[in-house]
């Protein structure tokens, strides 16, 4: 087992889990431990909670989901008493919401910052997780919880003579925590998804000369972000849980207001109206202006066409409108919000420079080459992305039984039970995982309904006296096949995004979130517990008298109209898909 140079503390501790990352996912998991009276420690490499929000504290970097939906919904008080400041809240309010909920809920006692989980075997006389730390700590439990995150692991490509550079290198998504002055400086920014469209707008205002480095363009919507209405949220405080309720209905786990028609139903002028509505209410509810648009390609034309037209209407220089301009389908990557992006390039001290051809040539002591060109910087600014959704299980050395590898069992991508566990790696849970619906969510509602199945599950083995819990193969292929299935409806799963892993050179090419909808999932969830973890084996059989145990899953159990998720239904736009 692989252990780090650093001296070993006490002896192992036995505990009941172990859960790696205090981000959303780790906060809401150790508070349901805490409530169900396991014992649980909880492993942070950062320094404070908050996961991706404490990590990508990039200049402009916010959330892309009303923040009112974008927060915890298990606690009422917890609802009632934060107040979020704008529609679309800024990255330091949403790190101190995270704060709040670890000081609240009492959750910090249990909490190890500055500790990087390095390994994590399972033992299988002894039924148990052994886990090991940077720091030389070695904890047994019972239970292994990934609470990860899928935007986690920085994406840093190996560019030529990077090592050479004079000035400072920095990640979007490992941004430092002192403020990074642009002023009076030359600026070199590579990368233009989310992380790239906020923040350039922010850098360019600084920046003496900013150069932008892209090498796809991507399509955006202004968030026309503003603060909360207070009117708003008092009629949403008002009764919360009933807007939980319509936002956990939808397949994108948030609401908005949408329209089912297809695109193509409308003639050009009622179409037009439509985008231009839409356009105005801004971000990713843009989507939501017909049903079909990522099922039907001549749809997604139309609304591809209607995005293009406005980054000719904004953007002044022609050739470099074309160059911003994305060719293929519309909302096909992650669909990106941002506040000026386009009217940036109207600035005199801007540069787009495109690198679809050759990409970075090099970096030198003093820049960046691309086509046969020098552009002189002080900084380099990577907005270049993860490695998503597997990336940082890829770090961690874990083996599950006979010492296989989780990185051997994934080789040729993550095959999961419902994103929730793996077959190989009993008692190993997954919050948010690959086959879940995860970031095609609302992250923090897929991290709940995650949580506290997890619990439920793991309350009723200790009621039934259960050591172990794994995927049979069988339910882990067919679950695989559904989410490639449903993936191949959508075009979607056509060009090469992070969704796919093809942002990673040699990464293979497998549709990691599950594209189905964030209800029809939910239902799956609980008909699995319903039916005694059907698709799941149990060290021991059972008793046949024992009722599964359904607590924290309760406030999932809404009705649905739909039982089972169809192509027709998907192609029809019934499921219209954020
Ligand atoms: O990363 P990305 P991101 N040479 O992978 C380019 C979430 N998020 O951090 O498209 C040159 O989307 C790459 O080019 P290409 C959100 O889910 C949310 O921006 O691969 N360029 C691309 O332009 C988002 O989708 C928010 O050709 C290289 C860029 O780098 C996800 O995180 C904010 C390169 C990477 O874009 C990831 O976003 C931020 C290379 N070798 C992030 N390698 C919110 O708004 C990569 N690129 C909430």
């Amino acid at each position: 087992m692989t252990v780090s140079n650093a001296p070993r503390k006490a002896a192992p501790r036995t505990i009941d889990a172990v859960v790696v990352g205090a981000g959303f996912g780790g906060l809401y998991m150790l508070h349901n431990l805490r409530k169900h009276g396991f014992s649980a420690q909880v492993f942070e490499a950062g320094t404070d909670v908050g996961g991706t929000w404490y990590w990508n504290r990039y200049p402009g970097a916010r959330v892309d989901i009303e923040s009112m939906q974008y927060s915890y919904s298990f606690s009422d008080e917890l609802d009632q008493e934060w107040k979020w400041t704008e529609k679309y809240a800024p990255q330091p309010e949403i790190q101190r919401y995270a704060r709040h909920v670890a000081e609240r809920f009492d959750l910090l006692r249990d909490i190890q910052f500055n500790t990087r989980v390095t390994a994590a075997h399972y033992d299988e006389q002894a039924k148990r997780w052994t886990v090991v730390t940077d720091q030389g700590d070695t904890v047994i439990a019972k239970f292994c919880i990934m609470a990860v995150g899928c935007l986690s692991a920085a994406n840093k490509p190996p560019f030529e003579g990077i090592d050479d550079f004079n000035g400072p290198i920095y990640h979007t998504g490992e941004w430092p925590h002192e403020e990074i002055d642009f002023t009076g400086k030359r600026v070199a920014e590579i990368g233009t998804g989310s992380s790239g469209i906020q923040s350039i707008p922010i850098i360019a205002k600084q920046a003496e000369q900013l150069y932008v480095f892209q090498r796809t363009p991507n399509y955006t919507v202004p968030a026309w972000n503003s603060p909360v209405d207070p009117k708003w949220e008092a009629e949403v405080k008002a009764d919360y849980p009933a807007m939980r309720a319509k936002a956990r209905a939808r397949p994108t786990g948030f609401y908005f207001e949408f329209n089912t028609k297809p695109a193509l139903s409308v003639d050009e002028s009622e179409r037009r109206k439509t985008y231009e509505e839409f356009w105005s209410r801004g971000g990713l509810p843009f989507l939501g202006a017909f049903g079909d648009l990522l099922f039907n390609k001549e749809a997604n034309d139309t609304i591809a066409e209607f995005a293009r037209e406005k980054i000719r209407e904004i953007v002044k220089d022609p050739e470099t409108a074309e160059l911003l301009s994305p060719k293929d389908v519309f909302g096909c990557k992650r669909l990106c919000v941002d506040t000026g992006y386009f009217e940036t390039y109207n600035r005199p001290n801007v540069k787009l420079v495109d690198i679809s051809k050759a990409g970075i040539e090099r970096i030198t002591p003093n820049g960046v080459v691309a086509n046969g060109e020098e552009y002189e910087v002080d900084i380099i600014v990577c907005a270049t992305g993860f490695a998503a959704m597997t990336g940082s299980y890829d770090k961690i050395d874990i083996r599950g039984r006979d010492g296989l590898k989780l990185t051997k069992a994934w080789e040729a991508g993550p095959r999961t039970y419902l994103g929730l566990s793996t077959v190989g790696f009993p008692n190993f849970f997954m919050v948010t995982g690959p086959g879940s619906p995860s970031v095609l969510a609302q992250m923090i509602q897929s991290i709940e309904q995650h949580a506290d199945w997890m619990i439920d599950c793991m309350a009723h083995m200790r009621d039934v006296g259960l050591e172990e819990i794994e995927p049979t193969l069988e339910a882990q292929d067919a679950w695989v096949d559904h989410v490639n299935e449903v993936a191949a409806i959508s075009l979607r799963s056509t060009c090469s995004s992070w969704y796919v892993g093809a942002n990673i050179p040699g990464r293979p090419r497998v549709f990691m979130p599950y594209i189905g909808g964030f209800p029809i999932y939910v239902q799956k969830c609980n008909e699995v517990q319903t039916n005694g973890y059907e698709g799941f084996t149990f060290d021991t059989t059972p008793p046949t008298n024992a009722e599964p145990t359904v607590r924290e899953t309760e406030r999932w159990r809404v009705p649905l109209d739909v039982d089972v998720i169809s192509p027709a239904m998907l192609a029809s736009g019934q499921v219209p898909v954020v």
